[in-house]
């Protein structure tokens, strides 16, 4: 196996919109971000990925660019961002850019054009298709925020598609002045010496020929066999290798929708010269069976344990994947994951423990370090993310669910969760802003924030310095050979790793009440790396009582 610096890395993802603004307007910005930049390199990690911060109308926060070689004034300037990476390559940590390439905003240039005529130049940018017979949307393709992925062009009488809102328009890859255009934006930006990209929905780039229906099966399982994995998909994405990223010292970590164990090789194998990592679904999805706002099933860990041993088999020697429990588009972690009544210190610590040694890239989203949780947004007046809105004018129509109960799904699983402001202190907003945020500040910032578990040791802060620094020493925790024990026990999570000499043993109980765990090792041989309680129990040398939600990483001494 190959041991390159990314794969080491943990990645630190940033929502600039929520991370900090530096000039009271409610908005989180560039500089806000450098402001900070020694608090994050403060927490042992590697790479920061920032969210879009390219000029954009807003309608998906960025994810909606208008123009890729510019910064979206409410996030600064070009010197702020030069600065920015200036200053975060020169706290040893790199920075990689969120390419979000599949499609593009309404309002970029090459939209505005290409709707002005059936032979303007730029119309094959785009994917176009005469109405239905009856003057419908060309076939059956839904958005993922709701509604057909066809809207009307009334100037040119012609559908465009969009697979997210109306306002982003899907790019034609099959047109070669696309494809560079997209390597260009690439190259500027690798010139100014970023790391390399985020790689936003790049499963989707390549469309079925003549847009077939897609099956009346789960949205999950057409996501996979109708929008992503195009037949030109891999010829495009060896192109960008190729072309670009391979003269770069850099990497691509790719957002892998619709991806799964079968065809993961396919994207990341490293003989292929494709991609060198992505994120999967599983883990983020878990307990969401079919899209969001639809049916949840229970946390089941026999079945995390499954998901987590499925893409390790998958990957093997050849791949590589980054591991991820939240991000801009889930419920916060520790909400979903954890026991925020009873034991929330406890699990927040226990997860990340998990994560972080599982194989691959660690792959952590703001505000967890802290233990931020979801948000009760009163009203859908509050609510400001384009799927939930989405989702409850929908509902509106079809009468699916009561309001009530709607907003109550956007409470429990919308993305707006993980987009509250950094909660850095007990002053107001937070210590976010001066001014009201652009969302709302959850009001438990007078206890969860940055500032009081800066100074306290035990905090999950602290724990999170600790634990990440511990894993920078010990590459076991990485590249180690895993060993599930206990494998069928529906409570607890024990493994080993070993690497050459090196081994680790993870205990990690998910059960509210002590779990007792036979050690078929020498406690004599065991030391204590990690644990998210003071102590730990141990009966007549050869029983581990493990409290509520506790996690340990023992290291293993071989006695000779
Ligand atoms: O997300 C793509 C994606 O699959 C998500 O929309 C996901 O399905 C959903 O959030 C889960 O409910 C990427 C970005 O991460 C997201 O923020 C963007 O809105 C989307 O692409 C469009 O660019
Ligand atoms: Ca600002």
């Amino acid at each position: 196996m190959s041991l390159t610096w990314f794969k080491k890395g943990t990645i630190y993802q940033i929502y600039p919109r929520s991370f900090n603004d530096s000039n009271g307007d409610g908005i989180g910005d560039i500089r806000g971000i450098i402001d900070k930049l020694d608090y994050i390199a403060s927490l042992h990690v590697d790479i920061i990925w920032l969210s879009p911060i390219f000029n954009s109308p807003n309608d998906d926060n960025g994810y909606d660019i208008s123009n890729y070689y510019s910064i979206m004034p409410e996030f600064g300037s070009m010197q702020d961002f030069d600065e920015l990476l200036e200053q975060t390559h020169k706290r040893g940590m790199k920075l990689i850019l969120d390419l979000v390439a599949n499609h593009c905003s309404d309002e970029h240039m090459w939209f505005e054009e290409a709707k002005k005529s059936k032979d303007n130049s730029y119309r094959d940018y785009f994917h176009w298709s005469k109405p239905a017979k009856n003057g419908g949307p060309p076939n059956n393709w839904k958005s993922f925020f709701g509604g057909s992925a066809w809207e009307l062009c009334e100037i040119t009488g012609e559908y465009y598609l969009h697979l997210f809102t109306k306002k982003q328009p899907d790019l034609n890859w099959e047109n070669h002045s696309v494809r560079e255009e997209i390597y260009d934006a690439m190259r500027f930006w690798l010139d100014k010496g970023i790391d390399g990209f985020r790689m936003d929905v790049i499963p989707l780039i390549s469309k079925r020929p003549g847009y077939p229906d897609a099956p009346d099966v789960g949205f999950r399982k057409i996501i996979e066999d109708v929008y992503a994995n195009g037949p030109n998909l891999h010829a495009y994405l060896k192109e960008m290798n190729e072309k670009v990223i391979t003269n770069y010292d850099a990497f691509s970590l790719a957002e892998g929708v619709g991806i799964n164990e079968k065809n993961v090789g396919l994207y990341v194998n490293k003989d292929r010269k494709e991609l060198d990592m992505l994120y999967h679904f599983d883990i983020l999805e878990f307990t969401i069976v079919n899209g969001k706002f639809e049916e949840i099933t229970s946390f089941d860990l026999i079945q995390m344990k499954r998901i987590f041993k499925k893409w390790r088999d998958a990957v093997g020697n050849q791949g590589w994947i980054a591991n991820a429990m939240g991000n801009h588009d889930f419920a916060r972690m520790v909400s979903r994951f954890g026991n925020v009544e009873k034991y929330y210190q406890e699990s927040a610590k226990m997860l990340i423990t998990m994560l972080c040694t599982q194989n691959g890239t660690l792959n952590i989203y703001q505000g967890d370090e802290i233990g931020m949780t979801n948000i009760v947004l009163e009203t859908i007046d509050e609510v400001r993310d384009v799927q939930s809105l989405n989702f409850y004018e929908e509902n509106k129509k079809t009468k699916r669910y009561s309001e009530e109960l709607a907003l109550q799904l956007i409470n429990n699983e919308g993305r707006d969760n993980a987009r509250t402001p950094i909660q850095w202190n007990d002053e107001i907003n937070g210590g976010f802003s001066i001014q009201t945020p652009w969302i709302k500040t959850n009001p438990n910032y007078k206890t969860i924030n940055v500032k009081k578990q800066d100074d306290d040791p035990n905090s999950i802060l602290n724990f999170y310095r600790t634990l990440l620094k511990t894993r920078k020493n010990h590459d076991v925790f990485v590249y180690g050979e895993f060993e599930e024990l206990e494998f069928d026990n529906p409570k607890v999570y024990v493994y080993k790793k070993r690497l050459g000499s090196d081994i680790i043993l993870v205990m990690l109980n998910f059960n509210t009440i002590n779990e007792a765990i036979k050690l078929d090792d020498n406690v004599d041989t065991l030391e204590i790396l990690i644990n998210n309680y003071p102590d730990i129990e141990i009966k007549n040398r050869t029983t581990c009582i493990l409290k509520p939600y506790q996690g340990v990483i023992f290291k293993k001494y071989i006695i000779e």
